[in-house]
């Protein structure tokens, strides 16, 4: 308040106020200002990337110029904000997805045309926002996008880590991982080093008396750090709303940069204290539905945690209301674990700093979150160790005793004679060394749970949080199924898509309400618009063949089947068994005769997708899709027939390149492992089909979509249990054809067949936990299905249009709907003009 420019001096600042460019000459005046003055270059030394540089500022500006009324009004109205916060946030590309929602891409296009550029050129030099794995980074992202376009009061809180997801390369065939250093020019954050918080860790607790005489306990004597806050703006789709998404850098605490040292010239030791604070920020933990339990993740959580608790705390204190008034103004959504912690912290916060009872904080705290689980995986369950805890946050252990035990006293009241179940539902588990079950801890601080797609949602309940479904009634768990932005999944990523669905429709109105999308079926029988949709399909693949010529020297035919696998490898989401499948299908090849070759569906079996740098059998399945490639691409017998490709470094831009050029994607998780999968819909939404397991969003998306319109394949989730108990007690013999393709690889068809030794004993002497054996064969019949299918062509348009009219539920605007109402209890602001 004190830096608010006196009443008689505003209108002055009003008549100066920044204004956001209108039209073409103004966008190109203020390009061509920053190439020329931000940039210091001239039309004599300007490339695609000082196009792009000048380009993004341009937006920029105007971004930032929509985010700063927005920021006001919402003060102004001063109604409940919604905090969504998330170790994650796989953003991708801005400036063209800034074009798009502020709807100035042809303005730009035309206005750097002129100046001597394309746009694509242009759009194409920006490196992605990689601060995520996979589904639940990309989800944040999606979450955000709804959010403004909705005019919610809606902040993204995050890491803004130095190095984000790293690069992939693929050497000799195996996966190699490159640093992704994002930051060398990053026009679309705002450092605010004003808004600093300190965050201290270690230290012990003593407890005190106040000047009351009152007992109160202190925290003190750590080591502090300091973190800084970096802003990005979020703009809504024809909105002025413009969000925000705050990230968290790490630095040293001021006073903490050990001078002493640096003048006693111990220069390197005060230098190692300045990054011992800075690596906090510093990377990305390269893990998808795997927690490696690592002190500094850790020690990331919480300062994350503190960091954005203190600036929402702050931001209520200035209203002036009553803390009981907390949750009315403030909720706060949990993605996934990660910032459990910010349960601990605010009880914290309210018990040993403002001084409230226990149980009125608690209750503060109970109204104010919800959490979002996203697996039912055991190995991706965080778990801290407790030792690890009392060292690095000794007052926060002793929150979390309370908590659990209040919470146990509760459930003995509830089921006196069970005492197995306060061992089950104990927070701390008793192992050695004792750990905490963080979703326990979310689950117990929280008013809502929810899973992320209907199947998934009644899974947890089932399963792994079934007693806390005895315990709270089942009222507490919810379910909010997946969706996808379709400004950036369709009307960016597919533009001639998105242009004919406006043609018919009669505008662009279907991209913030996506249920329109059903009025396309009227135009299902109308021969020139289906010309046009499978023109557009095919121009995405000639898109995709040549980026896939370009860069890895295949040459895959347009006309080809496009048979894509794009995601995290992981062993539950089976990429083992689509190159199973393609090895299967070369050896059919290879026993043709070329008459009966002449009669086969070409196909381009396309895979992409980052193993966790630690997790070897993901690396190894790698390791054979480019060894199948390898030796199929090069024989010359079965040329357009079957082409095999791994695109590297799999992120946000090369999905929006990929995702549009597919006939059908592989979703062939196991079924019960895969919370819900978010890239089903992209496809489906971008004309393409499935080839899919009975899981996750798979199974919502066949109840919208018609099952005539989807290739489901495998055993379902309910048979899961059974089929793995017989592995174990081996009562399953392998799959024949599967054991036939095994043998191929034992051959030594592959190269070095001892590389593949663990993949394959996986599946033998492993128990084959993922169930490859038993949905192989239902896996191929299926595959002879989509061929069949995709003979028929017309029939094929048919289904992929269908599909898309049918794919309105699958928008994020309908998620955030829901978890506004649902979980949050927000209202949209109406936006500024
Ligand atoms: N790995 C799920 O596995 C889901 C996303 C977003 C995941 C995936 O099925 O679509 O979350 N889970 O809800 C976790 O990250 C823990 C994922 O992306």
């Amino acid at each position: 308040v004190e830096a608010s420019i006196p009443q008689q001096l505003r209108e002055a600042w009003r008549k100066l106020a920044a204004c956001e460019f209108q039209g073409k000459e103004q966008f190109q005046r203020e390009v061509v200002r920053h190439v020329e003055t931000t940039l210091a270059r001239s039309m004599y030394n300007c490339d695609d990337a000082a196009a792009y540089a000048g380009t993004a500022l341009a937006l920029r500006d105007k971004l930032v110029i929509g985010w700063n009324k927005t920021q006001q009004n919402q003060t102004l109205q001063d109604q409940k904000r919604v905090y969504y916060l998330s170790l994650e946030f796989l953003m991708g590309r801005a400036l063209d997805n800034a074009m798009l929602n502020t709807q100035v891409k042809d303005v730009a296009r035309d206005g750097i045309a002129e100046l001597g550029f394309r746009i694509e050129d242009v759009i194409n030099q920006e490196h992605d926002a990689a601060l995520g794995n996979g589904g639940l980074g990309r989800l944040a992202a999606c979450f955000l996008d709804g959010l403004a376009t909705l005019n919610y009061p809606g902040w993204g809180y995050g890491l803004r880590y130095r190095y984000g997801i790293f690069k992939q390369e693929i050497v000799d065939g195996y996966q190699v991982e490159v640093p992704d250093y994002w930051l060398d020019f990053n026009p679309w954050e705002f450092p605010r080093p004003d808004v600093a918080v300190d965050v201290m860790f270690y230290g012990y607790v003593k407890k005190d008396t106040d000047s009351d005489g009152k007992t109160i306990i202190v925290w003190e004597g750590g080591e502090i750090v300091q973190a800084i806050a970096y802003d990005v703006p979020v703009p809504g789709f024809d909105t002025s709303t413009t969000n925000n998404l705050r990230l968290w850098s790490s630095k040293p605490a001021s006073g903490e940069f050990d001078f002493q040292k640096f003048n006693s010239g111990d220069y390197e030791g005060s230098i190692r204290d300045q990054q011992r604070a800075e690596t906090i920020s510093a990377v990305l933990y390269p893990n998808d539905n795997i927690s490696a339990g690592k002190e500094l993740r850790l020690k990331q959580q919480y300062f994350w945690v503190a960091a954005s608790l203190h600036d929402i705390v702050r931001r209520f204190k200035k209203t002036h209301r009553p803390w009981s008034q907390f949750p009315d103004q403030v909720a706060i959504q949990l993605n996934d674990t990660h910032p459990t912690l910010a349960i601990v912290e605010l009880q914290r916060i309210l018990i040993d700093v403002e001084h409230i009872p226990w149980d009125q904080a608690w209750e503060i705290v109970t109204a104010t979150f919800g959490y979002t689980n996203h697996t039912v995986l055991p190995e991706a369950l965080e778990k801290w160790s407790v030792p690890l805890m009392q060292h690095l946050l000794p007052r926060h252990l002793q929150i979390i005793y309370d908590i659990n035990l209040f919470f146990l006293q509760k459930v003995e009241r509830m089921f006196p004679k069970d005492r197995e179940m306060l061992t089950r539902v104990s927070i701390i588990e008793e192992s050695q060394p004792q750990v905490l079950r963080m979703a326990y801890l979310a689950i117990i601080g929280s008013h809502k749970v929810n899973g992320v797609a209907e199947l998934h949602s009644d899974l947890i309940k089932a399963t792994i949080f079934k007693d806390f479904v005895a315990i709270y009634g089942p009222d507490k768990f919810a379910n909010v199924t997946n969706g996808i932005t379709p400004r950036r999944w369709l009307h960016q990523a597919n533009p001639k898509l998105s242009d004919l669905i406006a043609s018919k429709l009669g505008g662009y109105e279907f991209l913030k309400e996506l249920s329109q999308l059903e009025r396309l079926r009227p135009f299902i029988d109308d021969k020139e618009f289906r010309r046009e949709w499978m023109e557009i399909k095919l121009s995405n693949k000639i898109r995709l063949a040549k980026y896939i010529r370009d860069t890895t020297g295949i040459s895959v035919n347009p006309h080809a089947l496009f048979d894509i696998q794009v995601k995290r490898i992981h062993e539950y989401k089976r990429q083992q068994m689509n190159i199973f499948g393609v090895i299967d299908r070369y050896l059919n090849l290879k026993a043709m005769t070329s008459e009966e070759r002449k009669k086969v569906v070409p196909r381009a079996s396309i895979f992409g997708g980052k193993a966790a740098p630690g997790y070897w059998m993901a690396k190894t399945i790698i390791r054979l899709i480019n060894a199948v490639g390898e030796v199929v691409n090069k024989d010359k017998d079965i040329g357009d027939l079957l082409k095999v490709v791994f695109i590297e470094d799999y992120n946000v831009s090369k999905a929006e390149l990929i995702i549009p050029a597919s006939d059908i994607s592989e979703h062939i998780s196991t079924a019960g492992t895969e919370a819900s999968g978010t890239s089903n819909m992209k496809f489906v939404l971008n004309g393409g089909l499935i080839i899919g397991t009975c899981d996750g969003a798979n199974i919502e998306i066949t109840r919208e979509i018609g099952d005539e319109n989807i290739f489901l394949l495998g055993n379902l989730a309910e048979d899961v249990e059974d089929l793995r108990h017989r592995h174990r007690y081996g009562q399953v013999e392998m799959d024949p054809k599967l054991r036939a393709v095994c043998d191929e690889i034992e051959k030594g068809t592959f190269g070095d067949p001892s590389v593949y030794e663990g993949l394959i004993s996986s599946l033998t002497t492993g128990c084959d936990y993922y169930l490859v054996s038993d949905d192989f064969s239902s896996y191929l019949t299926t595959q002879d299905l989509v061929d069949e299918a995709y003979r028929d062509k017309d029939g094929w348009a048919t289904k992929c249009i269908n599909s898309v009219a049918s794919m309105g539920f699958f928008s994020a605007d309908r998620c955030i709907n829901e978890y506004a109402d649902m979980i949050w209890n927000v209202e949209p602001l109406v936006p500024v003009k």
